[in-house]
């Protein structure tokens, strides 16, 4: 009676240790996407959105952790983290991803979407495949993009035309291009990470910033910038990319899972940012915000030395082919 007594308490003993094992075996992976933007924002809503289908793609086997509000880092950092494989998923914008491959500064190129439509059109098409498809040179796999609506400038002083923005410090993505850009405008340029932008403008180390609305009023930026000049110089799309260090471990049928969740998560983005745009824009009226409309004629003359300047004479090619979507 005993003995079997033992043997069952052994028996039992060995069932628990193998179905703990089992379990361990069979816990999805938890991987780190990076978000930059509060939690609610358009883009934070699509993340949380693409890490629910992906778990439900692959049956749980993927399981994608937002971290928004830039708790892994700067845009930049989170660029150069996913390039080693230390964090699996990263949403950013195209700006940080000049600095590791040239080539996607096309976009940051000043006036050249005509239109929300005419990006999408690009994005959708041959163009924005290329790009998704060629940042695997550098360690990356682009999945998708977001929409960013358009970016303008925004200032502690009445911004009425081009002339008020001159001796102006205004921040910028740290993006060569942007500091060309707002040079050319008159103003000084300064490269500053999203998240020290608020402070920055508290304290006076710079008079103003560019950005979407949404951008402006979630980060309160508003609250030491008010007037804000709509030209529109950017319609920066955002990326959603993926570590190709992990990627390239992954079975086919999961890479095909992330893809398809990539492609419904952009749907509900731009569905998202649409209503988040005259949200925040009914928020920033309703805080007292002066927005006027800039002269874009005016800003696009200023900056037009800038597609002449040898450092971006490869990208002629991609713009007038952007130019030629219709
Ligand atoms: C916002 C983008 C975000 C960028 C930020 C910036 O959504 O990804 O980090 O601009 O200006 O519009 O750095």
């Amino acid at each position: 009676m005993k003995r079997r007594l033992i043997l069952l308490v052994v028996l039992s003993a060995v069932l628990v240790l193998a179905l703990a094992n089992f379990r361990l075996a069979a816990a999805p992976k938890v991987l780190k996407l990076a978000e930059v933007h509060p939690k609610g924002y358009p883009t934070e809503l699509a993340d949380e959105e693409f890490a629910r289908l992906v778990e439900e793609k692959t049956d749980g086997a993927l399981k994608i952790q937002v971290f928004f509000g830039g708790q892994l880092g700067s845009e930049n950092d989170v660029v150069e983290q996913a390039k080693l494989g230390v964090i699996e998923f990263v949403r950013v914008s195209t700006s940080p991803v000049v600095s590791v491959y040239p080539p996607i500064g096309v976009f940051s190129m000043p006036y050249i979407f005509r239109s929300q439509e005419h990006m999408w059109k690009v994005l959708n098409g041959s163009i924005g495949q290329h790009f998704l498809d060629s940042l695997t040179v550098v360690g990356l796999v682009g999945i998708a993009y977001f929409d960013a609506g358009a970016r303008n400038f925004y200032a502690n002083k009445p911004l009425k035309g081009l002339a008020d923005l001159k001796g102006l410090k205004i921040r910028v993505q740290p993006n060569p291009i942007m500091v060309n850009v707002v040079k050319l405008l008159g103003a000084t340029p300064v490269p500053i990470a999203y998240g020290e932008v608020y402070s920055a403008l508290q304290t006076g180390v710079i008079d103003g910033a560019e950005n979407n609305i949404p951008s402006w009023i979630s980060a309160g930026h508003y609250e030491v910038a008010k007037y804000l000049i709509k030209d529109g110089h950017l319609r920066l799309p955002e990326l959603l990319m993926v570590s190709k260090k992990f990627w390239d471990g992954l079975p086919e049928e999961h890479k095909v899972a992330i893809k398809e969740a990539a492609k419904e998560a952009t749907e509900f983005q731009i569905k998202a940012w649409n209503e988040a745009e005259e949200k925040y824009l009914a928020q920033a009226r309703a805080k007292g915000c002066v927005i006027r409309e800039a002269n874009v004629e005016e800003f696009q003359a200023a900056v037009a030395p800038l597609f002449e300047m040898p450092e971006y004479s490869s990208y002629k090619v991609w713009l007038n082919k952007i130019k030629a979507v219709k």
